[in-house]
């Protein structure tokens, strides 16, 4: 009991420090807190997998992940983006239909620790803010990015 009280009030303090949610009226956050679920990933695995059928929410509260794509089914993935703290993924298969549009790959060799919210409660809760039904990707590979912060024109 003591250990969920602890837990409730350290998430409740995570939540306010990320951008997306620290706008949000407590009451809200305490909502969110209440459905969470902290899991935990070891190193190389697959939290995403691109094309499985997805019903859940991340956000990252330990560790460091990789967002990896393929073009087609017989080309290889590509590093398009690196995920750390207070970064969130998974909200678009939640937004409609329902395939993941890309890997999540634990890239911290410690592992990675997300919070992870179902799909009834990303509705409720979470799937009608704005910056989430808003985010847009470039989907530039990491890999191409070169030294300058320019990209080499693989994409
Ligand atoms: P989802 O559910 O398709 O699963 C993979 C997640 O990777 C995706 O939601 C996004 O949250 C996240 N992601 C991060 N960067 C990108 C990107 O550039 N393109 C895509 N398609 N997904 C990304």
């Amino acid at each position: 009991m003591r250990t969920g009280l602890l837990k409730h009030s350290e998430y409740l303090e995570f939540l306010t420090s990320v951008p997306t949610f620290s706008g949000l009226g407590e009451d809200l956050l305490r909502r969110i807190v209440d459905v969470m679920e902290e899991c935990h990933f070891d190193y190389g695995d697959y939290i995403i997998r691109q094309g499985a059928i997805g019903d859940t929410f991340y956000i990252i509260s330990k560790g460091n992940v990789e967002v990896t794509k393929r073009k087609s089914a017989s080309s290889e993935s590509v590093v398009i983006r690196k995920l750390a703290k207070g970064d969130w993924f998974g909200e678009r298969a939640l937004q409609g239909e329902d395939l993941r549009t890309a890997n999540v790959v634990v890239e911290d060799r410690e592992g990675a620790t997300c919070l992870v919210i179902d799909r009834q409660s990303f509705t409720q809760l979470i799937g009608d803010l704005d910056s989430v039904k808003q985010r847009k990707y470039d989907e530039v590979p990491e890999l191409s990015k070169k030294s300058d912060g320019f990209y080499d024109g693989l994409i």
